[in-house]
């Protein structure tokens, strides 16, 4: 078994044992990243998102160079959205609502251009997408069974957005009994005020979900403790 890898990170380091870890990435959707997608269309800034990007392409680097099990998701209904909530449904208006025509295709809807991961950080072969029709990844997916069939215990986590998709998954890996390490620099929200504090809730209270450490330290600590392989060779977005 590899020797654990250590983080700084907030409120404590935090060792990981790379065999047991998965990398979540959370969400990083064309729809929600891109000029034109459903983010822009509901009037936010989506270069608060990019920052992101790089960060994500990282952390992707490094989990690829440690072989660590990555999964992608993605948010988003059936093309007859039966799988929405009609609360879910009834929100915005006839540009922004789920299911309604967009820039890039159907909002939210799979199989739409918009709904798919942008290309700087799109999955490799092999690697699982998990498609949600909720906030948080557990909800209505068999993530928990693809988890704990691999003897998964240690999740670091990054993607978009930080208060919502983010820490809804958070939380409740937290409650499953996940060790939750989220990438603070590879999270990202249209709100850089609700960014800090979703982050700083996670760490408070001695870890109350888990812990916060950068995709930087993560870089820095994997490339001094296992090589080159694993410094990462993505390019800037
Ligand atoms: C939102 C998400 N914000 N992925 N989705 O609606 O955070």
């Amino acid at each position: 078994m590899t020797a654990g890898i250590t983080l700084a990170a907030r409120p404590s380091a935090i060792t990981f044992v790379p065999e047991k870890t998965a990398l979540i990435v959370i969400d990083m959707q064309r729809d929600f990243i891109e000029p034109g997608g459903f983010g822009a269309a509901l009037g936010n800034d989506v270069t608060l998102l990019r920052r992101a990007i790089k960060p994500v392409q990282d952390a992707l680097a490094v989990a690829r160079a440690l072989g660590l099990l990555i999964i992608h998701t993605r948010e988003g209904h059936r093309p007859d959205l039966s799988d929405a909530p009609p609360a879910k449904l009834a929100r915005g208006n006839s540009k922004t609502r789920i299911g309604c025509p967009g820039p890039m295709g159907r909002i939210l809807v799979r199989g739409e251009p918009g709904h798919d991961i942008i290309p700087e950080c799109y999955p490799l072969p092999g690697e699982p997408i998990l498609d949600k029709p909720g906030k948080g990844c557990f909800y209505q997916t068999d993530l928990d069974i693809m988890l704990r069939n691999r003897g998964v215990e240690y999740l670091l986590v990054c993607g978009v957005t930080t208060e919502v998709c983010v820490h809804t998954t958070v939380r409740e890996a937290n409650d499953r009994g996940f060790r939750c390490i989220v990438l603070g620099d590879a999270c990202a929200s249209y709100f850089p005020e609700f960014h800090d504090v979703a982050l700083r809730m996670i760490s408070a209270q001695g870890g109350i979900f888990g812990w916060v450490s950068y995709s930087t330290e993560l870089v820095s600590v994997t490339s001094s403790s296992v090589g080159t392989a694993a410094v990462p060779q993505s390019t800037s977005a």
